[in-house]
């Protein structure tokens, strides 16, 4: 007979693979002694260690589900949504330069680039020598994509860029960003390297979340692309639809993976505090609020596991993403919230971490597909109807 792990309610562990176990073990311990310790201080001065790209290749976290040539291992999409739990765990900014690194900027060059682009970036992408940014967002319409102003010209030998980008993660140190800009009115994704003339990154100051990943936005005044720098495999807005279906994916782990600390953090917290003479986890209202937190959180968990298992196959499946990114991300803020709640004051301190947290997950529920434009990806699924 099976024991209840109050912390693995569905024996999960049992369903890994050897390979999965050890990669969560890695990922796990390197987030705890080599991310926890910096967190706090890259979260007050809104800094981001450069190092960590470096720290992270060395681990191979970067690219992780690609093939070995290209740097990669080959791992599986459950593998990769265990480092986002681990890494998230400790702080979603650090997840986010993971995943803007493996899905949206290495991701696009092996699905979408020719054999020279591969071999050229993926690499030194993979081992965190060169930073990639995913430019897709304009100032005037997150969530409309299709509506984007940027645009690329044929010219003698490549492509003139024009445009700018807005709330991009990491492109104020990238060294290079994937652009998605109008060529005859058709999206195309373009490789814009670090030092072509009229490329800019500016850093976006003054966030009250996500404060430990550095954000920027693009500028492109005349950028001269040349042609071995287009992507030459897609067409249309499924491009960047297909690094996000990647980067949601491992969303709906790294969230839970938040909301999961926040879960064991209170219990350690309210099981020492002491309060009218008795410790406050031997309240019913406590616990019923525990028991909220774990059964969001295990279900949570449950479904991105089916979901990678079910991706792994090759399934497209964007609606099943759009569902568990949306419901993975909204649940997480509120459990963080109440986590906040439950540690009373000291829930606002900076070393207790579920108000960063809570804070963080504001950003990552309305990134990468804002939580109520998921419901209408959702709605559209369900009855035919488009109500963007
Ligand atoms: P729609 O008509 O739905 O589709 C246009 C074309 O795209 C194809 N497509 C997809 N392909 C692959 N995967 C998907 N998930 C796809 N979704 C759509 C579709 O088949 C169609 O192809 P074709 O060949 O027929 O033209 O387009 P729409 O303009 O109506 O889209 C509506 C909507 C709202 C769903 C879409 O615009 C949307 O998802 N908006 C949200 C924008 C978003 O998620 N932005 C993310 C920016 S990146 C980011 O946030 C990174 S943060 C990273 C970090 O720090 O971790
Ligand atoms: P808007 O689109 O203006 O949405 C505002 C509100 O309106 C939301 O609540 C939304 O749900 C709602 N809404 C929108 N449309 C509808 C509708 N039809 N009906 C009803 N309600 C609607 N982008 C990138 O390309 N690359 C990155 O690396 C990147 N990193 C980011 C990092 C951070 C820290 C942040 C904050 C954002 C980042 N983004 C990035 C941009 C992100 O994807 C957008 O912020 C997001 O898509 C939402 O767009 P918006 O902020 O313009 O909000």
């Amino acid at each position: 007979t099976q024991t209840f792990r109050w912390d693995d309610p569905f024996d999960m562990a049992s369903r890994l693979t050897d390979d999965e176990r050890a990669i969560q073990d890695a990922a796990r311990s390197y987030a705890r002694e080599k991310l926890l310790p910096r967190v706090v201080a890259a979260f007050r001065d809104e800094t981001f260690d450069r190092a960590i790209m470096t720290e992270m290749g060395e681990m191979g976290f970067l690219g992780a589900m690609l093939p070995e040539q290209y740097g990669g291992s080959g791992v599986s999409h459950v593998a990769y949504g265990l480092i986002a739990r681990e890494i998230e765990a400790v702080d979603s900014g650090y997840r986010s330069a993971m995943s803007v690194q493996s899905s949206l900027a290495m991701y696009p060059i092996y699905a979408f680039g020719n054999e020279e682009q591969k071999m050229r970036f993926l690499p030194r992408m993979a081992a965190g020598e060169l930073i990639g940014c995913f430019g897709l967002t304009e100032a005037d319409g997150g969530s409309d994509p299709a509506s984007m102003k940027t645009k690329a010209v044929k010219v003698d030998g490549g492509y003139r860029l024009n445009g700018g980008k807005y709330w991009i993660t990491n492109s104020p140190i990238a060294d290079l960003a994937i652009v998605w800009a109008k060529l005859d009115d058709v999206i195309r994704g373009f490789i814009v390297e670090r030092g072509f003339e009229g490329f800019t990154t500016g850093k976006i100051g003054d966030k009250l979340s996500l404060r430990a990943s550095i954000t920027g936005d693009i500028g492109l005044n005349d950028v001269f692309v040349p042609e071995a720098n287009l992507l030459p495999g897609v067409k249309g807005l499924r491009g960047p639809f297909s690094c996000l279906n990647k980067a949601r994916y491992g969303i709906s782990w790294g969230a839970m993976g938040a909301a999961e600390f926040c879960l064991h953090a209170t219990r350690d917290y309210v099981g020492e505090r002491m309060l009218f003479g008795r410790p406050l986890s031997s309240r019913q209202l406590v616990q019923k609020k525990l028991a909220d937190m774990q059964t969001e959180i295990f279900l949570g968990f449950e479904g991105a596991y089916a979901l990678g298992r079910l991706l792994d196959t090759g399934a497209f499946v964007p609606e099943a993403i759009s569902l568990m990114k949306r419901n993975n991300c909204g649940k997480a803020l509120a459990i963080a919230r109440e986590a906040r709640d439950m540690h009373g004051g000291a829930g606002i301190t900076g070393e207790l971490h579920v108000m960063r947290h809570a804070m963080n997950l504001e950003t990552v529920n309305t990134y990468e597909g804002a939580h109520d434009v998921h419901a209408l990806i959702l709605g559209r699924a369900i009855t035919g109807e488009s109500a963007f």
